[in-house]
């Protein structure tokens, strides 16, 4: 990719360019748990964004995208914004980092990625990552810190391009480390590395080609029926609601948003038995609450399809110790915990059963935990 990267920068632009890059990533357990101020478990995956990257002496930033062959100029002016989205990304990084008082100056870049889109393995947050991190240490000094980075990358999901998301998907992109999950408390932000490299199992991905796109998507509307109750319960987020207080103001919210909270608040709890499973090496238990993930997300919080749910079913009738639907929903990937000597049975049933369905067969990704934001050598 770099070569590519670099052929192309230097036909372009003529000038030498730097390299960064920023990675998609998985998550073990704990969606939807990240803007109601509870606890995701990620990590950072081997698939990235990567970019060519030179100041340029002018005020204007110029981009060109390898994968969707598209250039873009645009000024670090707010009414400069252009009108493609892939461009807003990089736009929005620009303009965060300028309100928070950095620096950032004309630029020339090239960048291309291998970060499945709309898979649910965040590439956005992967080109927004790429991007902070790179104008970070050309502009700045490095002089921001990587938690800021990943709210920049998350103000411009929410100012920019319409997705009024949580932190896990910035944060674990930037601050992913090889072979290491993460537990994160998003009302602290507090953080813990968790080795992560069972003996007898993997994780698998397998994607449902179900072209999962947040914008516009009813992810808004899940934080709105969230926030609702969490008001309702005068608190800030459902981070400190229990089933309890939940059933006392049953009767005077809707049936949804009752759902809505009732998920949040069980799954909230299933991160922390999964940390404790995971320290007792009790990976049963592990798969055990990401079944029950996948059965909430599905019926509570309804963002599976029906090719996701199908693709549960095949892993529990398969014997697959855990699976369940991985990030946002409406479509893109479950994620397997799997024995590694069912794997292989496992994905090929999986395929089989699935192409003979949909007519197309999942894709399959293995997950090797990477590192997140950083310079290339
Ligand atoms: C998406 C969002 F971007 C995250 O912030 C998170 O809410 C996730 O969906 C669900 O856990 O990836």
């Amino acid at each position: 990719m770099k070569e590519k990267l670099l052929k192309e920068f230097e036909s372009r632009f003529g000038t030498t360019p730097a390299f960064y890059a920023s990675a998609g990533r998985i998550n073990l357990i704990g969606e939807h748990t990240d803007y109601n101020g509870g606890f995701v478990f990620p990590g950072a995956i081997d698939k990235v964004i990567m970019a060519a990257i030179a100041a340029n002496d002018t005020d204007k930033v110029r981009v060109f995208s390898v994968d969707i062959n598209e250039y873009v100029e645009f000024g670090l002016n707010e009414e400069d914004a252009p009108e493609q989205s892939w461009a807003r990304y990089i736009f929005g990084v620009c303009r965060e980092i300028l309100k928070r008082g950095g620096t950032v100056k004309g630029f020339d870049a090239v960048f291309a990625g291998n970060v499945p889109l709309g898979a649910g393995l965040s590439s956005s947050a992967a080109l927004e990552s790429c991007f902070a991190f790179a104008l970070n240490d050309m502009f700045n000094n490095n002089s921001i810190d990587k938690f800021e980075l990943a709210r920049i990358g998350q103000s411009t999901e929410h100012n920019y391009c319409g997705v009024n998301c949580g932190i896990m998907d910035q944060f674990a992109s930037v601050m992913g480390q090889k072979g290491k999950l993460m537990r994160l408390d998003c009302r602290s932000m507090e953080f813990e590395y968790f080795p992560f490299n069972p003996e007898d199992y993997e994780l698998v991905l397998l994607d449902s080609v179900v072209k999962h796109e947040l914008k516009d998507s009813p992810y808004n509307k899940r934080r709105q029926s969230c926030e609702r109750v969490a008001k309702r319960l005068g608190m800030e987020t459902l981070r400190d609601a229990d089933m309890d207080m939940l059933n006392a103001i049953k009767t005077d919210i809707t049936a949804e948003d009752y759902f809505r909270a009732k998920f949040v608040i069980e799954e909230k709890d299933r991160v922390l038995a999964v940390c404790d499973a995971l320290n007792r090496g009790d990976y049963e238990t592990v798969g055990e609450k990401m079944y029950e993930t996948h059965a909430g997300l599905s019926k509570d919080y309804e963002v599976s399809c029906e090719e996701l749910d199908y693709l549960n079913d095949i892993a529990k009738e398969c014997g697959v110790t855990g699976s369940r639907i991985m990030g946002g929903g409406f479509g893109g990937c479950t994620i397997n915990l799997v024995k590694k000597d069912q794997r292989d049975a496992f994905v090929k049933t999986a395929c089989e059963k699935f192409e003979a369905k949909y007519g197309h067969a999942p894709k399959v990704y293995p997950v090797v935990i990477s590192d997140g934001a950083h310079k290339e050598a």
